[in-house]
C-alpha cells in the first residue's frame, strides 16, 4: 500500500514518462538494426501535438529538414543561431531518437555574406573550419553522423558541381571538407549525400569513382546518403545492387531523403502502387548489410517540399495532409515484418581513419 502511494505521488509530481510508440515500426526497424528516420521542421515539432506524435510513434531518428543549414545556423559571419538545431536535437534526446546532421557544405541555403562574399582559398578554408568546429563541436556525441558534402555533382550529370567550394578550393574541396569535419568531431560518421545516384547510371558511377578515390587517399569518408527523391513509377529496380557496390568499398549506405511524388490527382490505385514502391525501398535497404537506415523527407504530405517545388505532383509521403497513415506506411511495415536482413560486412577499402 505504502509503495503504491509513493508511486502514485511520484507519478503526479515527476514529469510524465516518454510515451511508448503506438506503432510497431520503431521496434521492427530496431530488430533489423536499421534506423527509420524522418525530416522535421522546427515550428510544427515545437507546436503541433499530432506532428510530434507521428514522429515519436513511427520513427527512430530525425533529420533537420532546414534548420541546421548554413543560412540559418550562421546568418552572419561568427554569429550563430542555435535555437532551431537545439530544438531538434533536444526533442530527439527527450524521445530517444538519433539525429542525422544535415548539412555542412552545400550550394543552396547559404547566407549572403558567404554566397556573395569574395574569399581567397585560405580565407574560405578558415570559414569552413570555423563553421564545422562550431556546429559539429556543439553537437559532438549527440549527432552521430553528418552530411558533410551535399550534392557535389551537377543535376543529372556526372560533372562535379561548380559551387563556391569547388571554384575556390578546386576539386580537392571534398577531401578537405571531410578532413576538416573529422578534425571537428573525430567520432562522427561522415557522409556524402547525393540525388539521382540511387540506381546505376553515369552520375552514380561518378560518385562511385569519387568515393573510391577518397578512400584510396585515406580520406575519412564513412558513408553515402542516397537521397531517394523518386517519381511514382520510376523507382530504380537496382537500388540494392547499386548501394551494395558502395557498401563493398567498406562504406555505410542509407536512403536519406525518401519521397515518391505522384502526379495530381493521386488515385487510390496510385497510392497502393506507391505502397509497393516504399516496400521496395525498405526491402532494398534490408538486402544490403551495410544499409544503416531509411529516412523519409517530411512528416506528412502537408509538410512536404514537393507541391511547392514540383507543381502538379503531390502525396509523396507515408502520411496524408491530416496525418493519417497511407498505404505507403503499410508498405514499409510489410517490408520490415517479412524482410530478411542481409548479413556479413563487406571487406572494403575503409581501414583506419585519421591516418593522413
Ligand atoms: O525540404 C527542403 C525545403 O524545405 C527547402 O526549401 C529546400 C531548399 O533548397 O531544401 C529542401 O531539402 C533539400 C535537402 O536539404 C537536400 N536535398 C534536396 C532536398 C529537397 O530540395
Amino acid at each position: 500500500m505504502v509503495v503504491f502511494l509513493v508511486v502514485a505521488v511520484l507519478a503526479l509530481v515527476l514529469p510524465g514518462p516518454v510515451r511508448e510508440p503506438s506503432s510497431e515500426l520503431p521496434a521492427l526497424a530496431g530488430s533489423h538494426g536499421i534506423e527509420l528516420g524522418v525530416a522535421v521542421a522546427v515550428n510544427p515539432l515545437t507546436h503541433e501535438t499530432e506532428y510530434r506524435d507521428v514522429v515519436t510513434d513511427h520513427y527512430t531518428s530525425v533529420t533537420a529538414e532546414n534548420t541546421m543549414k548554413w543560412q540559418y545556423v550562421q546568418p552572419e559571419r561568427g554569429t550563430f543561431d542555435w535555437s532551431g538545431p537545439d530544438a531538434v536535437v533536444g526533442f530527439a534526446e527527450d524521445h530517444g531518437l538519433s539525429v542525422r546532421g544535415h548539412t555542412l557544405l552545400w550550394h543552396n541555403q547559404l547566407p549572403a555574406w558567404l554566397a556573395q562574399g569574395s574569399f581567397d582559398p585560405d580565407d574560405l578554408r578558415e570559414v569552413m573550419r570555423e563553421h564545422f568546429g562550431a556546429v559539429m563541436g556543439r553537437y559532438q556525441g549527440r549527432v552521430a553522423s553528418w552530411d558533410v558534402v551535399n550534392e557535389p555533382f551537377e543535376d543529372g550529370s556526372p560533372q562535379l558541381r561548380e559551387n563556391l567550394w569547388h571554384q575556390t578550393l578546386g576539386e580537392d574541396y571534398v577531401a578537405e571538407a571531410l578532413r576538416a569535419a573529422h578534425d571537428a568531431d573525430p567520432e562522427a560518421k561522415l557522409y556524402i549525400n547525393e540525388f539521382g545516384v540511387e540506381g546505376s547510371g553515369a552520375k552514380a558511377d561518378a560518385l562511385y569513382e569519387l568515393a573510391s578515390d577518397l578512400l584510396d587517399q585515406g580520406v575519412p569518408l564513412h558513408g553515402i546518403g542516397f537521397q531517394g527523391h523518386f517519381v511514382h513509377g520510376d523507382v530504380p529496380e537496382d537500388l540494392a545492387e547499386n548501394m551494395r557496390r558502395f557498401a563493398d568499398l567498406g562504406l555505410d549506405v542509407e536512403i536519406s531523403e525518401l519521397d515518391v511524388r505522384v502526379p495530381e490527382p493521386a488515385s487510390d490505385q496510385d497510392l497502393s502502387a506507391q505502397a509497393d514502391e516504399y516496400r521496395h525501398v525498405l526491402e532494398s535497404c534490408l538486402a544490403v548489410s551495410r544499409c544503416v537506415g531509411v529516412t523519409v523527407w517530411g512528416v506528412s504530405d502537408a509538410h512536404s517540399w514537393i507541391p511547392e517545388w514540383f507543381p502538379g505532383y503531390t502525396a509523396a509521403l507515408p502520411f496524408d495532409d491530416d496525418h493519417a497513415p497511407k498505404p505507403a506506411l503499410a508498405g514499409m511495415v510489410e517490408a520490415l515484418r517479412r524482410g530478411r536482413r542481409a548479413h556479413g560486412r563487406a571487406r572494403g577499402k575503409v581501414t583506419v581513419f585519421g591516418m593522413r
